[in-house]
């Protein structure tokens, strides 16, 4: 491990053992990766006595609701915590409304792995070649001596195989499968885990996705594809915003598509844009131009509702396939 990170656990660990009342946080519109590694940390931290408050501002998707303690987590809390780890947050805009609850705690910890992150802890736990932050949250549960649970191993072993597209994306190192050997002699089923967490889709993320292949557009060499979806599309399909995610990987999956791009309706009068491409291109140097950020082959950001607004991105995106 490296020095920065191993001190940087060691600082939390301390603050951990100091702490009574710990909250723990996920980012907005939350993932596997973020839900997943806060039940680790906070099966964990029950498990030590601690009273712990789990935040989800957007509460847990369906598709993650049957990992243990999931029922623990709540939206917000007028609570004040001697301690609040964020998990997953690239930056302070991921807490969303939680960012109250986060600082009034005398003590702040972001555990992280986002390329272009903005630190906002005071401990910062940062370690981008991490494929999840699952990874991270293992190395910290061994520091605080926790025994490693089936319950827990579940959690850590369901971000791992959402971060990595079940163990088929760029971003995994020999490290990965280090952690998840370990985590299956814990009794994870892997079967299991990958049957819920990555091939399961509701039929209204299938009818979703669909409708959004038919719509897709090209760019003239075909290197990138882009679809937009409207508020009125997830109403028609009962879809949930959730739901999105999966276009951007079947738009990337397309013979010849470097670079795919959702562009999805805000209520806001804007679009959220997702990235996906594939190995050795750079989309969240793009997505930080538009004030974003995310990983090298997965990223987003926010940009207004206009037409110049989505080719000026459309432009830089052609830039990176040449
Ligand atoms: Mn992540």
């Amino acid at each position: 491990m490296k020095k920065g990170l191993e001190e940087s656990i060691k600082q939390t660990v301390q603050a951990v053992h100091k702490a009574r009342k710990i909250i723990v946080a996920s980012h907005v519109n939350p993932d596997g990766d973020t839900i997943g590694c806060l039940l680790a940390l906070g099966l964990s931290l029950l498990q030590m006595g601690k009273k712990v408050i789990l935040l989800s501002q957007d509460g847990v998707p369906t598709r993650f609701q049957f990992l243990p303690g999931s029922e623990l987590i709540l939206s917000d809390t007028t609570e004040t915590a001697d301690l609040a780890i964020a998990v997953d947050c690239g930056s302070l805009r991921q807490l969303g409304k939680l960012k109250a609850a986060f600082f009034r705690a005398k003590i702040t910890v972001q555990v992280d792995h986002h390329d272009f992150g903005q630190s906002f802890g005071k401990i910062e736990v940062l370690e981008e070649e991490a494929a999840a932050v699952g990874e991270i949250v293992y190395e910290l549960i061994r520091a605080l001596k926790v025994e490693m649970t089936p319950a827990i191993a579940t959690c850590l072993m369901t971000s791992i195989i959402v971060d990595t597209g079940s163990f088929q994306f760029s971003n995994i190192r020999s490290k990965t499968f280090d952690i998840s050997s370990r985590l299956l002699k814990n009794g994870v089923n892997l079967q299991h885990l990958i049957e819920e967490s990555y091939w399961k889709k509701s039929r209204a993320m299938a009818k979703l996705s669909g409708y959004c292949m038919m719509r897709s557009h090209f760019s003239e060499n075909g290197a990138i594809a882009w679809a937009t979806v409207y508020q009125e599309d997830f109403k028609r399909f009962g879809a949930h915003q959730s739901d999105v995610d999966s276009v951007a990987d079947d738009l990337r999956a397309i013979e010849g598509v470097k670079i795919a791009a959702v562009f999805r309706e805000t209520e806001k009068h804007g679009f959220r844009v997702s990235l996906r491409s594939s190995d050795g291109i750079h989309v969240a140097s793009v997505a930080k131009l538009f004030g974003g950020g995310g990983h090298h082959n997965s990223a987003g950001c926010l940009i207004r509702n206009s037409e110049t607004e989505k080719k000026r991105l459309l432009k830089e995106l052609e830039v990176l396939v040449g």
